[in-house]
Order: C-alpha cells, then sequence, then structure tokens
C-alpha cells in the first residue's frame, strides 16, 4: 500500500517511522511519502491560508497550494502506473472513522491523506477531487484537535495493523473489539499474564483449569459486562441476534 500525506508539519508525522508502521514500512509493505504542503506555494512567505469569506474567526487553508499538490501527488502515481488514490480528510466535521471503513481503507492500493489546520480547508478542493476521485472526510472521535496530523497517524495505524503480514499474527484480528463475527459489538475484556499472583492479586481461576468452553464463556461475559458498563450504546443499537441468552441473563 502507498501512503501520501500532504501537510505543513512533516516532523508531525515522524512517528510513522516507529513501531507497527515503522516496520511495515522497513518490510516494504508500506510506502509512505510525506510532503511539505508549501512546496506547491509560490510567494515569498509560502502562505497557505486566508481570511474566511463571509466573516467570522480564525483562518481557511487555501485552495491552490492543494490543487498543486494533489495533482502533482497524482501525476506521480500516474507516472509509476497507479490508478487514481482514495483521498482521506481528516476533518471533525467528517463522518465517524470506524473499524469497518479501516477494514475498507485497508483493501485500497493508495491513500492520499490531507490533513488541514486552522478552520479547514476552501471547500471547493473536496468538491473537485470529490469528482474525481473516492474521497472520505472523516473525524476520529467528538472533540476538536488543532488539526488532521494527529488523525492520520490514528487512521494509519488502524489501516496498516489490517494489512496482510503486519500483525505477527493473523488471528490477532479475529477478537478484536469491532471486529466483524461473534464478537461484533463488544468490547474485548480483561487479560492477564504471569505471574499467577502479583500484589496479592491472583488471575480468574478459569482461565488455568484448561477448559476451553468454560474460558470462552468466560470471556464472552466480561465482554458482555465492560461493554454495558463502558459503552451501553454498542448494546443498545446491537442486533439482537448476536446476543446469546447468556448474555441476555447477564
Ligand atoms: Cl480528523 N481533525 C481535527 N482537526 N479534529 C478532530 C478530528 C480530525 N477528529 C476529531 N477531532
Amino acid at each position: 500500500m502507498r501512503l501520501d500525506v500532504v501537510t505543513i508539519f512533516p516532523e508531525y508525522l515522524e512517528p510513522l517511522n516507529v513501531s507497527l508502521v515503522g516496520k511495515a514500512r522497513a518490510r516494504g509493505r508500506l510506502d509512505v511519502r510525506v510532503h511539505d504542503l508549501r512546496r506547491w506555494t509560490h510567494d515569498r512567505h509560502n502562505t497557505v491560508d486566508d481570511t474566511p469569506y463571509g466573516g467570522g474567526p480564525g483562518m481557511v487553508m487555501k485552495p491552490e497550494p492543494w490543487g498543486e499538490a494533489l495533482d502533482a501527488i497524482m501525476e506521480s502515481g500516474a507516472a509509476e502506473g497507479m490508478d487514481k488514490p482514495t483521498l482521506v480528510v481528516p476533518t471533525p466535521s467528517g463522518r465517524p472513522f470506524t473499524q469497518a471503513l479501516a477494514v475498507e481503507l485497508a483493501e485500497r492500493p493508495w491513500l492520499v491523506f490531507a490533513p488541514a489546520r486552522y478552520e479547514g480547508i476552501d471547500r471547493r478542493v473536496i468538491e473537485e477531487y470529490g469528482e474525481r476521485l473516492e474521497v472520505h472526510e472523516v473525524s476520529i472521535g467528538d472533540y476538536v484537535l488543532a488539526g488532521g496530523e494527529a488523525a492520520v497517524l490514528v487512521i494509519t495505524e488502524a489501516v496498516a495493523r489490517l494489512l496482510p503480514g503486519v500483525l505477527g499474527n493473523a488471528e490477532s484480528h479475529r477478537d478484536d473489539s469491532f471486529a466483524p463475527g461473534a464478537m461484533a459489538d463488544l468490547l474485548e475484556g480483561p487479560v492477564y499474564t504471569k505471574p499467577p499472583e502479583w500484589r496479592g492479586r491472583a488471575i480468574p481461576e478459569v482461565l488455568v483449569s484448561g477448559h476451553h468452553g468454560r474460558i470462552a464463556r468466560w470471556r464472552r461475559d466480561e465482554a458482555f459486562r465492560r461493554t454495558s458498563e463502558n459503552r451501553p450504546d454498542l448494546i443498545e443499537r446491537c442486533d439482537p441476534a448476536t446476543l446469546d441468552k447468556h448474555d441476555r441473563a447477564l
């Protein structure tokens, strides 16, 4: 998968060199290219923003540098024989970023991220590329960040770990909170490792019982309990058919 990020803070994307995403790059599973938006400005001050039409606080990102940047990146891909990219625009006004969207994005060969600073990017940029590309405006939660770069890190990590050969163990996805299947809409329960007793706290006996059926039942009950406590909204909206009669009794 190829990833391009256009930003006025290229250093903000340094964490893409580290950990899981960094290893995916080193292994050749991810080709990440970070670009400084100011490269596509032409004035002495490398201006990327201006005052909003209609008035109001803050500044808006000018359309011209974004248009030149996105065109240049698309041309570079075309020169390498790539099809059109999928454009991801992180914004608090976007659709919620979900595991389902991470799965969808992980199937794309090429993502281009356009994280905004200030009050956002001139709307005409999203309109223009919306007619030429698949565009996703996504929000990572109901709070406001100073810019979309942190969201790029979040989305990239969620997507990269789904790429074949990136996580050591393909099974690790199966029980993820929000994974499709039996655990759909349930959060993962607690986990334990050695030692069997720590500061007077023992691990749940069932986990060393060797009873796979009882362990699976216990894990499901704990997942259900944790979900009811932390995310009652997930239980409300879930398909009742995905709950078993034990769950309903809890
Ligand atoms: Cl994607 N960007 C910004 N600036 N703030 C956010 C966000 C994105 N998601 C939630 N808050």
